[in-house]
């Protein structure tokens, strides 16, 4: 399927999508979620993709929802809107792929909702994050209010969803919301570099990880600790941990078939 407003780039095992809606700062429309939520069940069903890149097209990574969409909207439409919304994100970070955020420039409002739901987050030296909604009279409807407490602390979530206001991408990774800052010339090759990295490995381990600790983190550690023994020991009936064993002990690299 062609897309108004994404683009899709496979590199390999890489995928790379793009929010390609740079006149309004790549705004989150309900035609944007719509054709996102379309682009994420074709990544998830693509055995060759092993890992995807996020990222945005000019100078915003996403600039928030739409603003025009929303003026007008009545509680029942901005709840039909927060679902879309919230339902797509739930999918991204729930995806059996490792999804990397390149945050190139504004991360705002629904911008920064979509990086949060991203697995690893990049930051280019020009990005900046916030959840400004309240200066539009509105919450964060995308998750902003759980996903940001949890990523940096709920005081540091309370300061900046109560203010409004922006950081740049070195007070970002300052507090755990970026991993990494890197110029802004380097942001997709570093993206790339981590992801072929992710990609080299045993992806049915690196999915398994990935359930292990999104699951833990939402539930009581006696539950985590749980569900890590039963994924760990499902590892043992894969191809992968055989050779990927095997592989160490004769000194060679591991040739992983995912399987
Ligand atoms: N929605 C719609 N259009 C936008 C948005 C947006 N979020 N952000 C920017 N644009 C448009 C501008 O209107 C402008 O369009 P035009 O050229 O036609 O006038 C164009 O993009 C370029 O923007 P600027 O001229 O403003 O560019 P600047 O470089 O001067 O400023 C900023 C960049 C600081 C990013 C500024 O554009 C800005 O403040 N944007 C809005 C940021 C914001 O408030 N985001 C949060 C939105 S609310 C939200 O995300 C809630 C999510 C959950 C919703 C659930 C709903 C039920």
């Amino acid at each position: 399927m062609g897309y108004e407003n994404l683009l899709l780039k496979k590199e390999g095992n890489i995928c790379i999508l793009t929010i390609n809606r740079p006149k309004a700062l790549n705004a989150l429309n309900s035609k944007v979620l719509e054709e996102l939520s379309d682009a994420v069940d074709q990544i998830e069903n693509d055995k060759d993709i092993h890992v995807v890149i996020i990222t945005g097209e000019g100078k915003a990574f996403v600039a928030g929802a739409d603003i025009l969409e929303m003026k007008d909207m009545t509680p029942e439409t901005a709840r039909k809107f927060a679902k879309q919304g919230l339902e797509v994100f739930r999918k991204i970070e729930l995806m059996e792929k490792v999804v990397i955020a390149a945050v190139n420039g504004f991360a705002l409002g629904g911008g920064c909702e979509l990086a949060m739901c991203c697995d690893i987050r990049i930051a280019s030296e020009k990005a900046k994050f916030g959840q400004p909604e309240v200066g539009l009279g509105i919450t964060p409807g995308f998750a902003g209010t759980q996903r940001l407490s949890r990523l940096v602390g709920i005081a540091k979530a309370k300061e900046l969803i109560f203010t409004g206001d922006m950081i740049d991408a070195n007070e970002a990774e300052r507090i755990g919301l970026a991993n990494k800052v890197v110029k802004a010339d380097e942001l997709m090759n570093t993206a790339i570099e981590l992801a072929k990295n992710i990609a080299s490995k045993g992806q049915i381990a690196v999915k398994y990880s990935k359930i292990a600790i999104n699951r833990g983190f939402e539930t009581d550690i006696e539950t985590g600790m749980e569900t890590e023994r039963n994924l760990f020991s499902l590892c043992f009936a894969t191809y992968d941990q055989k050779e990927g064993m095997t592989a160490f002990i004769e000194k060679r690299k591991p040739e992983f078939k995912n399987q």
